[in-house]
């Protein structure tokens, strides 16, 4: 980690992000032989969502095997779904034996970035000085900024107030009235651990989402010894897991009807955990399962058939400087609120701050024609900007990690195939743009997040799926294989002028 080294002014790559996307990149651009970047991280340490998601009970709902690296399988793993203190650790580690953190500056938050179209560069500020790059590959990750809720009074509570993402640990909760609102995947993780430790819990739920039953255990001694010792024997189970969370993807895209046996298996979580007929009616979903993200967890039902945990559905209609006010008119005192609202997806505060060609920025783009991009990773009028977990790249069924390798090997050959040719600069042409986006939206139209009657983070302001990948994910690998410079608008060392190629 660089604590005494000072940003550098100029860089041919800034890596901004050290999550799974931006140490991936690092060590990938180190594998490369390259030693022309840097990376930037707002946190003190690598880890990303993983450094920052800190509330009790965070953990990964996706299978510990297929949440690492294939390049660097993690033989301690303890569960099944590994908790986020050890994927914290998994990344640290991986960080550390690559010999790659000389190279990141971390406390170092990206504030703006503008495309010089006379110098061909980005010049990129941040909260430690400015950085002229040739490229920018950003690792900022599609679900990092909180995202409060804009609820009358909520400036004006006197009591502690956080988000989950932005956990406070100084705040003892033991013995106090708390209420949490927001019943996604945060929540559903959270509200059993504090439900122990606290004297009162009110849950303000606005939709109650599907939860299966978590299927998580520990690791036996045997396997974890023949994880470390027996060679091939990590990769056979995350090759298992891998195939057999393909095949949910037909059930999401084009057959939904296929999860109505699943759906029963959820209505069956619900009546194991919960003993309370209008407790059951109030926590049953409205809408098809899938068409938000689908939850685990053994312990959310049973935490809210607690005595002391309340579920309030009476929608909340203001915040008060002791408590919250239900549209029903009555007043609920509480010590803490805690905040488990999401995160900004389509409309991300930094969009605004990235300006390409002619001075306008990614959020301006965005905010006529919804999120877009080619195959995720790179904008039209955003020369050599790639962005990892871009638009259509999110996936309910497997593990992100799969989709940023993919993105780094794509971007890593743009790099090649850019210096091998002399080219200064790449974009993608409007038309592979549209067409892409084009056929993201028509592959959208049957999957069950466009039909299962829900509103949900997946969709913008106008109902468009632009974050979710609607295919399976060796369909996007085979598809981000090799950079095709034939789709991107080229501009050469020699002649400084733009073709299209
Ligand atoms: O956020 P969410 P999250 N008034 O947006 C409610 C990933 N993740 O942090 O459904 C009242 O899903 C909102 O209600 P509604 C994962 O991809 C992964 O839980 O919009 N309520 C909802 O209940 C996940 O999908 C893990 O009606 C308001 C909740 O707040 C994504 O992060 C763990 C409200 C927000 O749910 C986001 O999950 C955790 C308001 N004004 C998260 N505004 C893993 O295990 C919002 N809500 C890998």
């Amino acid at each position: 980690m660089s604590t005494t080294q000072t940003l550098p002014e100029r860089t041919r790559i800034l890596v901004v992000g050290a999550g799974f996307a931006g140490l991936g990149t690092a060590i990938k651009l180190d594998e490369a032989g390259r030693t022309d970047f840097v990376v930037v991280d707002k946190g003190d340490t690598v880890g990303g969502t993983w450094r920052d998601n800190t509330y009790p009970g965070a953990a990964c709902d996706v299978p510990s095997q297929l949440y690492s690296f294939s390049f660097a399988p993690n033989p301690n793993w303890s569960r099944s779904f590994s908790p986020q203190p050890e994927i914290h650790a998994y990344l640290q580690d991986v960080a550390q034996r690559a010999g790659v953190l000389d190279r990141f500056f971390f406390g170092t938050s990206v504030e703006d970035a503008v495309w010089d179209e006379t110098d061909q560069t980005w010049t990129v500020t941040t909260t430690a000085g400015t950085v002229v790059a040739d490229v920018v590959i950003s690792g900022s990750g599609g679900l990092s900024e909180p995202k409060n809720p804009e609820i009358k009074g909520i400036e004006g509570f006197t009591g502690e107030i956080f988000h989950t993402a932005r956990w406070n640990h100084e705040v003892d909760l033991t013995g106090k009235r708390v209420a949490v609102i927001g019943t996604g995947a945060s929540a559903i993780q959270v509200i059993p651990e504090i439900a122990k430790q606290v004297a009162h819990l009110d849950v303000y739920q606005r939709t109650a989402p599907w939860v299966m039953p978590r299927h998580d255990r520990s690791y036996t001694a045997i396997e974890r010894l023949g994880f470390k010792l027996v060679p091939g024997l990590q990769k056979l189970y995350r090759t298992a897991i891998y195939w057999g969370r393909e095949t949910y993807v037909p059930a999401f895209t084009w057959q939904p009807k296929i999860l109505a046996p699943v759906q029963a298996i959820a209505e069956g979580n619900i009546k194991k955990g919960i003993s309370d007929p209008e407790l059951r009616a109030k926590v049953t979903p409205d809408f098809q399962m899938g068409c938000k993200r689908i939850l685990i967890s053994n312990t959310y039902y049973p935490a809210l058939a607690q005595d002391n945990v309340e579920v309030i559905t009476d929608g909340i209609a203001e915040i008060t400087p002791t408590g919250i006010v239900t549209r029903d008119g009555v007043a609920r005192d509480i010590d803490v609120l805690i905040v488990a609202t999401g995160f900004y997806t389509t409309d991300q505060p930094i969009a605004h701050h990235i300006k390409g060609r002619e001075g306008r920025t990614l959020g301006d783009v965005w905010a006529e024609h919804g999120m877009a991009s080619y195959k995720g990773t790179t904008t039209s009028g955003f020369p050599n900007l790639f962005q990892i977990v871009g638009a259509n790249t999110g996936l309910g069924h497997s593990s992100m990690v799969f989709i940023i390798e993919s993105q780094i090997a794509y971007i890593l050959s743009a790099l090649e195939q850019m210096e091998a040719g002399g080219i200064t600069a790449v974009e993608p042409t409007l038309a592979a743009q549209e067409a892409w986006t084009e056929d993201m939206q028509r592959r959208m139209k049957r999957t069950v997040w466009s039909t299962g009657g829900c509103a949900s983070w997946y969709l913008d302001e106008h109902g468009r799926n632009t974050t979710l990948w609607p295919r399976t994910t060796f369909a996007f690998r085979g598809l981000l294989r090799n950079f095709d410079l034939d789709k991107y608008e080229v501009t050469t060392r020699t002649t400084g002028t733009t073709d299209d190629k």
